[in-house]
């Protein structure tokens, strides 16, 4: 994917970024080696040819699979510090980070190691080229309740360096409401919320009602399908919500990149911006992305702008960082 001179040279921001989607195969085997794991591939080539998901289970085993080489406190700054470097040569500004601390902790590694690693990484590359990037602590909504509130009262020593919650994982059979008291102690603890609600899933209209009526979300991560439902999208507009739409993800684990469907968002004054999800498994990181856009979605050079004043306008970035960026 070419990338045109003003995407290239555009200032961005991304919202919608999971840190464990961007360990690409090169990290992967590196971390491997440094940890004494095996992998089960000849190279980085071969890696990259098992990545042959079509939906989303298909790719989440293999994205949690590959996670498994992150190990140390080094390893999470290591992630951190390649996204930042590449998100800097993109000129993206500022991101909001997802990662999934779930999925590290259930297999042994400590809370503090991830948060520590990712924070500091974050924290090095804002004192060296500026970019700026802040955390959010992502549920794994395939697991139980409980177990997303004991992460949030783990998480709470740490609020400084998280600045909002979001939920993740297989939407099949995990509404929204399932996390409904961990939301609201979320909320009472002064996070901003945001929810996956992924594209064409079984009830995505319902969830997506869910995440509006009953979470009361200050954003929504996917949510295109909120078109089959003008009421829905009312609401989206009157609260101000933004949509954080991912267009090459979409393009691997649905029938599209939408882009028809993020046109009419754009049309009708939503606040859709566009993202790169899993850039190492899903090619493309957010300057990619926009150009896969440009021509299928008729983005005009003032939409390319219009989506980045979205981003930083439905961002939870502190006030002199948005005018900074505006
Ligand atoms: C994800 Cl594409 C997607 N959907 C749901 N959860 C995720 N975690 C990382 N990528
Ligand atoms: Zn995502």
């Amino acid at each position: 994917m070419t990338v045109d001179a003003f995407v290239a040279g555009l200032p961005k921001a991304e919202l919608h970024l999971h840190i464990e989607g961007t360990l690409e195969p090169e990290l992967k085997f590196a971390l491997a080696a440094r940890n004494g794991i095996e992998l089960p591939y000849a190279d980085e080539a071969a890696l990259r040819a098992a990545y042959d998901f079509d939906d989303l289970p298909g790719f989440l085993a293999v994205y949690y699979e590959g996670m498994t080489v992150l190990r140390t406190e080094q390893d999470f700054y290591d992630l951190a510090a390649a996204y930042a470097a590449k998100a800097h040569s993109q000129n993206v500004r500022y991101a909001e980070i997802f990662f999934d601390p779930q999925a590290h902790t259930a297999r042994g590694v400590a809370f503090d190691t991830v948060i520590r690693g990712l924070t500091r990484a974050l924290a090095d590359a804002e004192r060296a080229t500026g970019f700026r990037g802040r955390l959010v602590m992502c549920f794994l909504r395939d697991f139980q309740a409980e177990f997303a509130m004991a992460t949030l009262v783990q998480a709470l020593p740490y609020k400084e360096w998280i600045v909002g919650v979001g939920l993740d994982s297989d939407e099949a059979g995990n509404p929204p409401v399932k996390f409904r008291a961990v939301f609201a102690r979320a909320r009472a603890e002064g996070f901003r919320l945001t929810m996956h609600c992924d594209v064409d899933q079984k009830n995505s209209t319902e969830h997506i009602r869910q995440v509006i009526e009953e979470i009361g979300v200050d954003r929504i991560d996917h949510g295109v399908n909120a078109l089959e439902d003008p009421a829905l999208i009312a609401a989206i507009r009157e609260r101000g919500l933004g949509l954080t739409v991912c267009p090459i993800s979409n393009a691997h684990v649905t029938d599209g990149m939408k882009a028809a469907e993020i046109r009419a968002l754009l049309d009708q004054g939503v606040k859709v911006t566009v993202n790169s999800d899993d850039p190492a498994y899903f090619p493309g990181y957010v300057a990619e992305n926009l150009a896969a856009l440009r021509e299928p979605a008729a983005l005009t050079d003032a939409d390319l702008v219009r989506l980045q004043r979205n981003a930083i306008n439905i961002s939870w970035a502190a006030p002199a960082v948005r005018e900074e960026f505006l």
